[in-house]
């Protein structure tokens, strides 16, 4: 009997799924490859399901006889094992960035005969229901919130981008990539403090409040599904940081990262030439163990951020507030240096690891920008945010526009450098 593969990620079972076993049947028996969680996230959406979970739905559909795990999205390994006489796929994967998966299926086939059977992408009235029913319950405050841990046990490194509007979460929502053969989109989103300021025309001073922040968490919610960090600058008094962890617990955000500083907080990237104090290590070492005390789920994580790199404090005071924050609670250690290389992000990272091998630890290359991913990942650093790159690349776009227009008396000379809006659109979800 003749052999057919197909490889499934969803966690819902529409009739395009089942179209496609179905057609599946006619060529013989029918083996289904269930995408692990680390395959899906660098290009799909995230898994609802756990993997075992997904291998007993797949099991119980009718015509199914067999299922395997597919460890990576090329089909490689799984060829090499089963030989199938042929692969079954949707005709989605034509377009975009799985091309590269659909070229590495047909040549995998062409090496020892087998065929690629493609059906039209079903897309009717229920298969649109349905996945619309999957992204609402992607970005369900109890689905969202758990994902930003959920993706530090799956990702080697979770990568992070700034959103401050709806318009940037869908860019950090949908944007997904093919370079060298690697397919891969972002983890989740900073609401930064700074870009959530610039973008009111105000200062980086805690001047935009937290109702206003909140505000724009909304926004970005509203439109997407991946994680949210909160840049909570100082966490501000005790008494009202212990009521902002319980209203972002709630609204699905997942964790918030709060700076070791007190007074008039002024942005990091000014460090020692603008005034700015340190909080003491005890004080802020009862803010998190408050914030820790008022979280209701296990889900939500208060990350504690240092600033003795940035304030020039030195390396045993940052390692010294990371052990003592760690101890008070925090679930993840972020720190922060404006130098142009990685060098102190990269001691202390060594360092701290040497005697914790487990809490997270997150920066903000924005300074030393030179740094890889993989880098940061071989120092032991499991976040990556992208801190304000959407916003500096939008600022000096609509600037330059502003300009010209006003020298051209018309719009006609900044054509090229716009985007028509039927592009846009594009991004922008039907109900
Ligand atoms: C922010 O994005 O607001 C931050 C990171 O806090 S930094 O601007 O580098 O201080
Ligand atoms: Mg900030």
């Amino acid at each position: 009997m003749k052999t057919v593969y197909t490889c499934f990620s969803t966690g819902v079972i529409h009739e395009g799924h089942l179209n496609i076993i179905r057609e599946a049947r006619k060529y013989g028996s029918v083996i289904v490859g269930a995408l692990t969680d680390r395959a899906m996230v660098s290009f799909n959406r995230f898994p609802t399901l756990t993997i075992e979970e997904r291998i007993s739905l797949y099991e119980g559909i009718e015509g199914v006889d067999r299922v395997v795990v597919q460890d990576d999205m090329y089909y490689d390994e799984v060829i090499e094992e089963l030989h199938p006489d042929y692969v079954i796929h949707g005709d989605n994967w034509c377009s975009g960035p799985e091309m590269i998966i659909r070229q590495n299926v047909i040549s995998l086939l062409e090496s020892y005969g087998g065929k690629l059977i493609e059906l039209s992408y079903t897309r009717n009235e229920s298969v649109i229901k349905t996945d619309r029913k999957l992204i609402e319950k992607l970005s369900m405050p109890e689905y969202r919130r758990k994902r930003l841990k959920q993706a530090l046990n799956i990702r080697p490194i979770v990568k992070v981008i700034e959103a401050h509007s709806g318009l940037t979460g869908l860019i950090a929502e949908k944007t997904v990539v093919e370079n060298k053969g690697v397919i891969d989109q972002f983890d989740g989103m900073w609401v930064s403090s700074l870009c959530d300021s610039t973008d009111r025309g105000k200062p980086d001073i805690e001047l935009v409040d937290m109702t206003s922040r909140l505000r724009t968490i909304e926004d970005i919610m509203d439109v997407t599904t991946k994680p949210i960090i909160l840049d909570g600058d100082t966490g501000g008094l005790t008494e009202h940081f212990v009521y902002n962890v319980r209203t972002l617990e709630r609204k699905g955000v997942s964790a918030v990262i709060i700076e070791d500083k007190t007074g008039l907080k002024k942005n990091s990237l000014f460090g020692t030439e603008v005034e700015q104090t340190q909080d003491t290590i005890e004080n802020f070492c009862e803010k998190i163990a408050a914030g820790k005390r008022a979280q209701l789920t296990d889900d939500f994580m208060i990350i504690a951020r240092i600033e003795s790199l940035i304030l020039e404090k030195g390396m045993d005071d940052a390692l010294k507030r990371a052990f003592a924050f760690r101890d008070a609670g925090a679930d993840g250690i972020m720190i922060h240096s404006r130098k142009k290389v990685p060098d102190e992000i990269f001691d202390f990272c060594d360092r701290f690891r040497k005697e914790d091998k487990d809490t997270p630890l997150v920066v903000v290359p924005t300074s030393f920008n030179s740094v890889t991913e993989d880098e940061l990942a071989a120092h032991g650093i499991n976040i990556v945010i992208y801190a304000n790159q959407l916003m500096r690349a939008a600022f000096p776009a609509m600037q330059r526009v502003a300009e010209e227009i006003l020298k051209n008396h018309r719009a006609l000379e900044v054509d090229d450098l716009l985007m028509p809006f039927k592009e846009i659109i594009r991004l922008i979800d039907e109900m």
